[in-house]
């Protein structure tokens, strides 16, 4: 399906560590290098662990997990101190333009064998002068329109005016360094912000980097942030950079959840321990008190970020994962298998993945305690369904 996460960042926030993290960690399945501006772009699997137990119930031929591809670009931060602040460059653009989301990297690492480049570790700042790059690359494409724009507007055309008249709002929101998702808009205008293919529209997912001690901590952080809604206002150093980043994710608005996905990583203990064998890599994982790899919750975050959920099919071919947009109902989830499954649709037999394991794996069971039900066209499908279409073709 090709859905693309954009990793961007400063420099030296560990964007490029990060990716070689993600890519081991998530068993690259393509990495290929990319032409003139330094990008490295590689298809990862999205670990699932409901795959490997469905497998031991269904003892299939294979296992599929589901895909994301992951585009690590420079280029973003080294013009911001410049005299001529203009945006970023059409190159990097190109990587990123067609982005479905953007993973954003927060340093708060220290190292000084690495320094960062504004002299010191400050996420609210980095994060600033970031989404201030991104409007000002976003304002060129509004300018542009807003002159294209004008002219039909000569007419007096009522609904050119309106767009003309959002597009200056836009501008305005835009020059204040603010990402156009902040702005309030109403559905005409949609339109026109899908055209524009805005970069500060893109779903965003934070990143925080942490040195390896502050690993365990800046996780509990963010996990208890996450429950009372508040921030540990009395972290200091690195778990005050991830608090400041905490506060930012929450504060945006996002597609059906409190606040953007953030996750702490620490992406070079991981790109290391990439290339480890697994159980010397889970052993030293367990050493330090963390249950797995944030590579993997990387993968997982940026799945969510793109607003995507895995429906399941499951039997002795094949145990795989599908994913679809949420809220996408049956027939459209058929057609990811094959367009005959949505043109011929039928109905859908599920099981959620939860009720199936509490009764013990057994479909037998899950049919007796009715947890297999039975879905039409408008079925609004969900993650962890387990799911056996019905079709007929010659209808
Ligand atoms: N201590 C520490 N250093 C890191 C971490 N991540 C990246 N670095 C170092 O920071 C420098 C910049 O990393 P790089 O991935 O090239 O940054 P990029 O410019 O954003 O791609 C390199 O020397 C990395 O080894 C981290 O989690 N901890
Ligand atoms: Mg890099």
């Amino acid at each position: 399906m090709g859905l693309t996460v954009g990793i961007i960042g400063l420099p030296q926030s560990g964007k490029t560590t990060l990716f070689n993290a993600l890519t081991r960690a998530g068993a690259e399945i393509s990495g290929y290098p990319t032409s003139t501006v330094q990008a490295n772009r590689a298809v990862v699997q999205v670990p699932d662990e409901r795959l490997q137990k469905l497998a031991a119930i269904f003892n299939p031929r294979k296992i599929v997990p589901t895909t994301v591809e992951f585009v690590d670009v420079a280029g973003l931060g080294q013009a911001a101190e410049g005299p001529k602040r203009e945006g970023l460059s059409a190159e990097f653009l190109g990587h990123i333009r067609n982005a479905d989301a953007l993973a954003i990297v927060v340093r708060c690492f220290n190292n000084p064998a690495a320094p960062h480049p504004a002299g010191s570790v400050d996420a609210a700042r980095d994060l600033d002068d970031l989404m201030a790059e991104l409007a000002l690359t976003d304002l060129a494409s509004v300018e542009k329109r807003i002159e294209t724009t004008g002219r039909k507007a000569k007419t007096g055309d009522k609904k050119v005016l309106e767009e003309l008249d959002f597009l200056k709002r836009l501008r305005a929101h835009l020059n204040e360094g603010r990402p156009a998702s902040e702005l309030e808009y109403a559905a005409p205008e949609d339109a026109v912000l899908r055209e524009l293919f805005l970069l500060t529209m893109k779903p965003r997912l934070y990143v925080v980097n942490v040195s390896e001690d502050a690993l365990a901590e800046a996780g509990a952080l963010l996990e208890a942030a996450g429950a009372d809604g508040k921030s540990a206002g009395n972290a200091a150093g690195e778990l005050a950079c991830v608090a400041a980043a905490a506060q930012r994710a929450r504060a945006e608005r996002t597609e059906g959840a409190a606040g953007a996905e953030i996750v702490a990583v620490s992406a070079k203990l991981e790109a290391e321990l990439g290339e480890l064998p697994e159980e010397d890599a889970t052993e030293y994982l367990a050493a330090l008190g963390l249950p797995r790899l944030g590579a993997d919750r990387v993968i997982q975050a940026g799945y969510r970020a793109l607003n995507l959920i895995s429906f399941l099919t499951a039997g002795e071919d094949e145990v795989r994962a599908w994913t679809v947009t949420r809220g996408s109902k049956a027939p459209v989830a058929a057609g990811k298998i094959h367009s005959d499954f949505e043109r011929g649709f039928i109905r859908a037999e599920v099981v959620q993945y939860d009720d199936l394991m509490a009764d013990g794996g057994a479909m037998k069971t899950a049919r007796e305690h009715g947890h297999i039900r039975l879905e039409g066209k408008d079925y609004v499908v969900k993650d962890g369904d387990i799911i056996e279409f019905r079709f007929n073709v010659s209808r």
